[in-house]
């Protein structure tokens, strides 16, 4: 062993050693964990290569011929950019410097919502990380990157068996030069389910000391209340505060009054009173249209003095209409993704927004020519996860209807799917339309949306109608979020919850109309701390502790997977999710300079046990991998 970690150190490789390379070289000797890593690693591979991998198998596979994603490079060091900025103003001074600006203010969602709303939040690790660099280089006009939470930090463990954290830390290394922004679900936290204030404080403070700048807070129900701790918890870290309101309804349309332009402007008031330094303008379904934007943003405008930040999804197919309309009006920043992670469900397309702004008043001074270059690679990139596409093809003004948030959308298909639906998915709509309304007419965000789906698919295939499930003489067996949720769980919405409903759900049991957090008491953080450790046989970092506090189930699943296979974050994606072919080799970054070099020589037949045996070579040494054949 000794022989090969001198013949893979790269100092070595690159004859750049004295005759104290070995004195000055532990690491040389130190084969048994790297050993460990690497066995650890050809498991993982030798198993997806016979089994496939569990969330792959049976869906689309990527295209033989597909390009390899190369992140493109700039010749050009990264130039002082809005990080400069906030670290010289502070989180005020850039409120202010935002609203000052002539040019629209752009952020790219492609880190975060882009793959959560067309991939299933399924883009990995390396895939971010390795373009992260020339978003420094070459795009560092932009305002910020978001790049983290909403739905990333769950399915970061509990489907890709990598480290949330890892990410943050290693996009924050990358770019020195963007702000970094994230999606906070307010006492939801990054989960689905409200924490206690303790917790939600600990997870934001966390968040801000490995490199988060800009926290988008939101709460499903639009209740500031839910909002507060996370708002203060920002607050006192110094970082940016951007308060959401949700978008839901139509301004314009008097039957929906509920939500009117005064609920909407007595929302802003709300959050610029609770502290926030930028008003987020959230259209997760991407239903406010071109002429209702003009007449939000105008009257947001003169209900407070905070910037405003619109961010939108194009389901519909018209939300650049809307993105350009609310930048007539005034908005300061806007959310795109990157061309090719564009469209549908997910944001319109940022350099054509970019290209459409070019040389006017509100130019947004983003290179064209580095936007391009960098979509080419996630073009590249998204062709890897050809399992995770969905079959939407063209924008649908029935969103107009349903009024699914993007990230929900492509998910509930599924979900119909799984249960036999796939043919009646407007059914499904009408459905997730009436759930709505039986609710009193809600937001529907994460994670009030997955209730109303729950609801929406138990009604399409128990064939129940809103009548039925009102009806008092009809015995119905609600799904248990939709219970938690008229039991108070989530908190209130406007107007509180339909009362007959209410009851017929919770069947007697007590309701809460009070902040659900201060119900929750204060958790006792030193022996949660002991359980983590317990439940991952090992200490945890203050990090995994907040993965733990977020996710005590996937994140001790997620320590068993990383025991068992160790750092499959290291993986190409392709050999993450389909393992290897006989003849091919991959270089494995197991660290800073630390590379192994895989080839598969062969595999084997199934043996009488049932296990497969696959041939390696591991830096040159010929290593046997047996696993047992599932497939
Ligand atoms: C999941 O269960 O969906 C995520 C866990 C990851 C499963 C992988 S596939 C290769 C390896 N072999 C296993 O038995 N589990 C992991
Ligand atoms: C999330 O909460 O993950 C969302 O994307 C809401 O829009
Ligand atoms: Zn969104």
């Amino acid at each position: 062993p000794f022989l090969h970690n001198v013949i893979t150190q790269p100092q070595f490789r690159a004859n750049e050693y004295t005759t104290r390379f070995i004195d000055e070289t532990p690491a040389l000797f130190d084969f048994s964990e790297r050993q460990d890593r690497a066995t650890k690693l050809l498991k993982w591979i030798a198993d997806v290569t016979v089994n496939g991998h569990p969330d792959t198998k049976g869906r689309a596979r990527p295209a033989t011929n597909a390009l390899v994603p190369e992140p493109p490079g700039f010749d050009a060091a990264p130039v002082d950019g809005t990080r400069q900025i906030f670290e010289r103003l502070g989180p005020k001074g850039f409120a202010s410097w935002m609203k000052d600006q002539a040019r629209v203010l752009v952020t790219d969602t492609t880190m975060r919502d882009a793959h959560q709303s067309l991939l299933a939040t399924r883009v990995r690790t390396r895939d971010i990380v390795a373009v992260a660099p020339s978003y420094a280089e070459g795009l560092p006009q932009l305002l910020s990157m978001e790049c983290w939470g909403g739905a990333t930090f769950d399915v970061a463990m509990r489907f890709l068996s990598e480290d949330p954290w890892e990410r943050l830390r290693l996009i924050r290394e990358k770019v020195p030069n963007i702000l970094t922004q994230m999606l906070l679900r307010g006492a939801n936290g990054v989960g689905y389910t409200n924490y206690p204030d303790n917790v939600v404080r600990y997870f934001v403070q966390r968040a801000a000391e490995a490199g988060m700048d800009i926290f988008r807070i939101f709460d499903c129900l639009n209740w500031v209340e839910n909002m507060r701790v996370s708002i203060d918890a920002v607050l006192e870290c110094g970082k940016l505060a951007e308060g959401a309101i949700c978008y839901t309804g139509d301004i314009l349309d008097s039957s929906r009054a509920k939500y009117s332009l005064k609920y909407y402007t007595a929302l802003a008031r709300e959050l610029a009173e609770a502290g926030v330094h930028v008003l987020g303008l959230k259209d997760m379904a991407g239903v406010l249209k071109p002429e209702a934007a003009r007449v939000l943003i105008k009257a947001i405008k003169d209900a407070t003095d905070l910037p405003i930040h619109f961010h939108t999804h194009d389901t519909s197919g018209i939300a650049g209409a809307t993105v350009l309309a609310a930048i007539e009006a005034g908005v300061d920043a806007i959310d795109a993704s990157m061309d090719a992670m564009s469209g549908t469900t997910s944001q319109p397309a940022l350099g054509s927004i970019v290209e459409a702004l070019v040389r006017g008043a509100r130019d947004t001074t983003l290179d064209p020519d580095a936007i391009r270059r960098i979509s080419l690679y996630w073009q590249a990139v998204r062709a890897q996860y050809a399992a995770f596409e969905s079959d939407m093809r063209a924008g649908a003004s029935e969103v107009y209807l349903h009024e699914m948030p993007g990230g929900q959308f492509t998910n509930l298909k599924e979900q119909a799917r799984s249960l036999g639906l796939e043919g009646r998915w407007h059914e499904v709509a009408k459905a997730y339309r009436a759930a709505n309304d039986l609710f009193g007419d809600i937001v529907k965000v994460t994670p009030s949306s997955k209730v109303v789906g729950d609801m929406a698919l138990m009604m399409v295939s128990q064939g129940l109608t809103p009548g039925d499930i009102l009806d008092p003489a009809r015995e119905i067996a609600f799904p248990a979020s939709v219970v938690d949720m008229l039991r108070g769980d989530l908190g209130q919405p406007p107007g509180g919850w339909p009362k007959a409903l209410q009851d017929k759900a919770v069947k007697g049991e007590a309701t809460i109309a009070a902040r659900p957090g201060s119900l929750l008491g204060t958790a006792d953080l030193s022996s949660l701390r002991l359980e983590a450790a317990k439940a991952s046989g090992r200490a945890v970092d203050d990090l995994e502790f907040a993965a733990y506090l977020m996710y005590p189930k996937v994140f001790a699943e997620f320590s068993a997977i990383q025991r068992k296979f160790g750092p499959v974050s290291v993986l190409p994606t392709l050999a993450f999710f389909y393992g290897m072919k006989v003849g091919e080799e991959l270089t494995l970054e197991i660290e800073d300079g630390k590379s192994l070099i895989v080839v598969l020589t062969a595999i084997g037949d199934v043996r009488d046990d049932g296990q497969v045996e696959l041939f390696f070579e591991l830096n040159g040494q010929p290593r046997v991998i047996a696993v047992p054949d599932r497939s």
